[in-house]
């Protein structure tokens, strides 16, 4: 897709984002809008250009195509059915463990969609934490690859059956191996987007994590590393703020108002956005990486969302109703502007039940992994990691 280059629209709405920053993540949309409306407004200028769709009009939507809208509802759909599989499976006690991305689909899939994909430093590379699967089913993850993973088998693509669910690595992606410590992608990144510079290639490194992650130093080394000047790294630095560090709240723990503040004390450009909603997201996300790409230098991204299925099957796994849900929110204002019907949105949710629950099915008859094969994939081209054998 073509990117508009429109640097002074850049500068104001980085302004105005700034400006708005205090929009609370827990308002519904439309009762956030207002603190909000003159970021949407002012972006929706600069996608309009190449955007525009027949039919109705998707000014309510920053100028998105309602093509690229649909794509991004069904893509979120598929994300959280498979979620919500990824739980029922953990329930059944058809796996041991459940931690993943319910929730963040209005941020993690316009992401993996503006992701310039492959192998190499020609190509973008992912750092991403255990809430990644709706930026990978944007990308092109199949469901049945998702629980090969939680469901540990052998036939598992990214680790062959020895981690936990969202625990990626799609080397063919540049996705790097998702690590259960938390805040180390920050780190490893830096050595992407070191890469990269060299290459010039307008190839970035993005890396993920949470809130209560930046409390770690790697999160503080990052920043410095990102952007020494003169040596600045192509890299879109981003935070999920979800408001929670497994049971800690957000509340009490910061000195900083906003996240995104600690970013411009190393001159690193940096915005908050309302991650709940997909169009400000995919606006937000374009133009930061379109800045990066020009400049070579690092951007920085607060997503605030929500947390939908509490922290992991360790917390229950339970739905949290008291928190917005982006993906029904989205969905009723694609009902209202009539892009969708409930009939069509009806059949989505039923194909990817469909596919989820017959993909369980399957990998249930699908081998574990071997006990010789513990050392596999240890070190890079499978270089022998048997002690015993040194
Ligand atoms: C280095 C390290 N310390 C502690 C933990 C335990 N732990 C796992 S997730 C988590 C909370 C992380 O919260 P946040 O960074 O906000 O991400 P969220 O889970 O909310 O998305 C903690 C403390 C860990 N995995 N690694
Ligand atoms: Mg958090």
């Amino acid at each position: 897709m073509a990117i508009t280059k429109n640097t002074s629209n850049a500068k104001n709405n980085v302004k105005n984002v700034v400006k708005n920053k205090g929009a609370k993540k827990l308002l519904p949309s439309s009762v956030a809008s207002k603190s909000k409306g003159k970021v949407v407004k002012t972006a929706a200028k600069t996608t309009a250009k190449i955007t525009k769709t027949s039919g109705k009009s998707t000014d309510a939507f920053g100028g998105l195509s309602k093509q690229l809208l649909l794509q991004m509802h069904d893509m979120m759909v598929k994300s959280r059915v498979l979620e919500e599989r990824l739980i029922k499976i953990y329930k059944a006690g058809d796996a041991y463990f459940w931690i993943g991305g319910a929730g963040e689909e209005a941020w993690g899939v316009p992401l993996g969609l503006l992701i310039n994909k492959g192998q190499g430093p020609a190509h973008d590379f992912l750092h991403l934490h255990y809430r990644g699967t709706p930026t990978l089913v944007a990308m092109g993850l199949s469901m049945i690859d998702s629980i090969r993973l939680i469901m540990n088998r052998a036939t598992d693509p990214s680790t062959g059956g020895r981690n936990f669910s969202n625990h990626y690595c799609f080397p063919k992606w540049n996705v790097a191996p998702v690590s259960s410590p938390i805040e180390v992608q920050y780190i490893q990144a830096l050595g992407t987007a070191h890469v990269q510079k060299r290459h010039q290639k307008k190839a970035l490194t993005v890396v993920t994590g949470g809130d209560a992650g930046t409390a770690e130093g790697d999160f503080a080394s990052c920043l410095i590393w990102a952007s020494r000047k003169g040596n600045e790294l192509p890299m879109l630095i981003t935070v999920q703020n979800n408001y929670w560090g497994i049971s800690t709240s957000y509340e009490g723990q910061h000195g900083e108002s906003q996240i995104a503040d600690r970013a411009k004390a190393f001159n690193i450009r940096s915005r908050v956005i309302n991650a709940n909603d997909p169009v400000e997201t995919y606006l937000a996300v374009q133009e930061e990486m379109e800045y990066i790409r020009r400049t070579g230098k690092p951007s920085f991204v607060e997503a605030k969302l929500s947390r939908l299925y509490g922290h992991s099957s360790a917390s229950g796994a339970n739905f949290v109703t008291t928190e917005v849900d982006c993906l029904k929110e989205f969905e009723n204002k694609l009902f209202a502007a009539g892009f969708l019907t409930k009939a069509e949105a009806k059949n989505i949710w039923e194909k990817y039940e469909k596919e989820g629950f017959d993909a369980q099915q399957q990998v249930r008859s699908e081998p574990v992994p071997t006990a010789e094969s513990i050392w596999d994939n240890v070190f890079a081209n499978n270089e022998n990691a048997d002690w015993r054998k040194f």
